[in-house]
């Protein structure tokens, strides 16, 4: 599995599947959900709100993801996840590591051979760009070493991309990822 960093806009990446750093309502904000919402059509905003009135009645949980379609976007898939929010307190990494997590085994489960994630919680919830990074590279290659030790076809996730938005953060990343 390949890891890419880049700076740019997540919206318009066009690969299966990109994930947003979303809110437990699924009902839209402000950041990169706002930009995805906007970007991929009123549709996205009424299967967020299928999702609330079916399967996820009391919201999504922190640290938890699932998927709609990306409608208007380049994508094939939106994968909603959401990070923890250390305004609020939440501040143990297993949280966002799970965000990863989750987020990669429901694109593997959707066939996704490609993924683009931002750097979730990095924004309005407040978290340290170097500790994001950090544990988003951790959560990708324990991923990938976990899918080819089974040896199997698993997982088709070819290409995880990274794409941040600002210098600062972009950065981070590539300084975080050289190691
Ligand atoms: N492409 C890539 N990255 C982006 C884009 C974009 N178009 N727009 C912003 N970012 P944030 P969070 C970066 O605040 O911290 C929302 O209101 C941004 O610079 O979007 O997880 C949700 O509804 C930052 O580095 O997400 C939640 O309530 C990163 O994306 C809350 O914010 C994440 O910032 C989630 O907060």
């Amino acid at each position: 599995m390949r890891i890419d960093v880049l700076q740019g806009d997540l919206t318009k990446r066009s690969v299966d599947a990109i994930v947003n750093a979303a809110n437990s309502s699924l009902l839209g904000g402000g950041g990169v959900d706002g930009a995805i919402h906007r970007a991929a059509g009123g549709e996205l905003l009424e299967a967020c709100r299928e999702l609330r009135r079916t399967q996820l009645k009391d919201g999504l949980r922190v640290g938890s993801a699932v998927a709609t379609p990306a409608f208007r976007l380049p994508a094939r898939w939106v994968i909603h996840t959401v990070g923890p929010n250390r305004h609020a307190g939440q501040t143990d990494p297993a949280l966002l590591t799970s965000c990863f997590h989750q987020s990669l085994m429901v694109a593997a489960g959707l066939g996704a051979r490609s993924v683009a994630f931002p750097a979730i919680s990095a924004g309005i919830y407040g978290w340290d760009a170097r500790q994001v990074a950090e544990v988003a590279f951790d959560a990708v290659r324990s991923f990938s070493s976990s899918s080819s030790a089974r040896a199997s076809t698993d997982s088709p996730l070819e290409l995880v991309e990274f794409v941040l938005f600002s210098d600062d953060t972009t950065a981070v990343f590539r300084d975080v990822f050289r190691g």
